[in-house]
């Protein structure tokens, strides 16, 4: 009990270093030498990390003589990598906002300037940073700085409203910034509890409240219980697809910018790059059937977990990987160190609202298919709702492409520099196949066409590889692929296997 605790103690002190260190800037007396005599002060976009300068605002959730608090949403911006929504650290008054929607702010520059209230003036002399307990009143926790129990920052708005509708914010995920709960995430928690069927099994909490991000506590191991999600809801899918039903009457320009504009640097850096694609076919048919069980076994025990084929072929290639370390490294831009990365952090690219993302799972080879499966929900609807973090998008170190969820057979996937492989996944579908393991006996001479085998209807998948070929040949690619051919055509081996 006493070694919990101290784990404990020290999970959320290194929680608190943590927090600690994003709000520097706030901490720091630069921002109190610019109080003016009418207490305004700017409020500036803070270094969002992974070396970003500059980000385009989004949305506006102030305007000028809005009064606002600590932790309120100010704005969205986009940044190189991900959408993040700036929140308040003052209490006050909003006086100026700096720049227009789809304007470009710099970092370490004013968004708004705020006139302090009094208190906003002792927070920012006293407090770095509030992090709200769950009473509705905040002063006791000012007064004395942190308090070293795990807590959920939110609005006192958004407790009230948590409150009325009867939920726990210990439930529910927050998406704001340091996993801020916010009033959507309420709502949306909501509406998946009318959703949830009503045994304590699959709504159940997460054993732990700490909401924090994934370096600082890497994504939980099989052992580690995580609620059931629901699935995304598919009528939000194809959010980049634009279906134009009336002819266009003239030209238009549209300046590129955004996830696009970064598009056109990374696509062209990592096109720069000498690589190779190997293509091969695997037959899907027992993982076929057994997802087909799987999802009823689910539905029998009136759990809802989306159990698509991606955790199954993300596990596989991790535990191909295994084998391979040198397809799960990094090079560096003058391409003289391999470094064999010890996670294995694989990306999905996404067709996301705002254009092709490519968020990753973390520590996979940690994960069981299922735990691969509730992060790879949470990141689908992270990325519907412009909402993946930079924490979702760093330290990919492998990467896969499901294509086919679209359609499609074969593809040249664009590597995601600085890592070494990326696989395309065709549509799954029937083909008809020459049986596997013929016996001599009754195999066919070309001139005999009565004696060709039947053909078998299999459930078959393209997948194309793309390389760096500067580290990596052609046999690895094959070799790793046959590997992973033959988890994925023989699922139970891949149960075997997975620690
Ligand atoms: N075959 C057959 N059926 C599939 C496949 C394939 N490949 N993929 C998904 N599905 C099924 C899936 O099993 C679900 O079926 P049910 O469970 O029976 O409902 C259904 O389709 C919906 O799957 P969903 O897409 O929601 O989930 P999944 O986990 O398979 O994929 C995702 C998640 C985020 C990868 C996907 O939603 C997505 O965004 N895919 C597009 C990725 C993309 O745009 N890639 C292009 C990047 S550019 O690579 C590039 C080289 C160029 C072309």
């Amino acid at each position: 009990m006493f070694a919990r605790n101290s784990c404990r103690a020290l999970v959320y002190r290194k929680l608190l270093n943590e927090l600690l260190k994003r709000n520097r800037y706030l901490s720091t007396n630069q921002n109190l030498a610019v109080v003016t005599a009418s207490n305004i002060v700017p409020f500036k976009l803070a270094d969002i990390g992974e070396g970003i300068k500059e980000v385009e605002i989004k949305e506006w959730y102030v305007k000028v003589g809005d009064h606002v608090k600590q932790f309120d949403k100010i704005c969205d911006v986009q940044s190189d990598k991900a959408n993040v929504t700036i929140t308040c650290r003052y209490d006050g008054q909003v006086m100026k906002l700096y720049h227009q929607i789809n304007e470009t702010a710099n970092v370490g520059e004013p968004l708004i300037d705020i006139q302090l209230t009094q208190d906003g003036t002792q927070q920012l002399h006293h407090t770095p940073i509030v992090q709200d307990d769950t009473s509705e009143d905040r002063s006791s926790s000012t007064s004395t700085g942190f308090t070293p129990t795990p807590q959920v920052l939110a609005t006192p708005a958004v407790r009230r409203l948590a409150k009325d509708l009867q939920i726990s914010l210990n439930d529910v995920q927050g998406t704001g910034k340091d996993y801020r709960i916010l009033k959507e995430d309420v709502l949306n928690f909501d509406k998946t509890k009318v959703g949830l069927p009503s045994t304590g099994t699959t709504t159940a909490p997460p054993t732990t409240t700490i909401q924090t991000p994934m370096p600082i506590i890497p994504p939980s191991p099989s052992t580690v219980k995580q609620p059931i999600v629901q699935p995304p809801t598919r009528t939000v899918v194809s959010p980049t697809a634009t279906v134009q039903t009336q002819p266009a009457k003239e030209d238009r320009h549209e300046t590129i910018k955004g996830i696009k504009k970064i598009m056109v640097k990374t696509m062209t850096q990592a096109n720069t790059i000498p690589h190779f694609t190997y293509c091969d076919d695997y037959d899907m048919t027992e993982l076929v059937k057994l997802r087909k069980k799987l999802k009823k076994l689910y539905q029998q025990e009136k759990k809802t977990l989306k159990l698509s084929y991606m955790p199954f072929i993300i596990k596989a290639c991790s535990l191909a990987l295994m084998e391979y370390p040198i397809l799960n490294a990094h090079v560096d831009a003058k391409c003289e160190t391999i470094t064999y990365k010890a996670a294995h952090n694989i990306g999905v690219a996404m067709d996301t609202r705002d254009g092709l993302l490519v968020p990753n799972i973390k520590n996979v080879q940690l994960l069981s298919i299922q735990d691969i499966a509730l992060e790879l929900t949470r990141l689908q609807q992270q990325g519907y709702q412009g909402k993946l973090t930079n924490e979702d998008m760093q330290g990919g170190t492998f990467s896969l492409s499901n294509i086919g969820a679209i359609g499609g057979t074969y593809a040249v996937p664009i590597l995601v520099i600085p890592e070494v492989a990326i696989g395309a996944l065709g549509k799954i579908s029937l083909k008809p196949c020459a049986p596997e393991n013929l016996d001599d006996s009754s195999s066919s001479s070309d001139d005999d066409e009565d004696s060709y085998p039947d053909v078998e209807f299999r459930h078959m998948m393209s997948i194309s590889w793309s390389a760096d070929h500067r580290v990596i040949d052609g046999a690895t690619m094959a070799r790793f692929s046959n590997k992973l051919k033959s988890y994925l055509e023989n699922p139970m081996m891949m149960m075997i296997n997975t620690k």
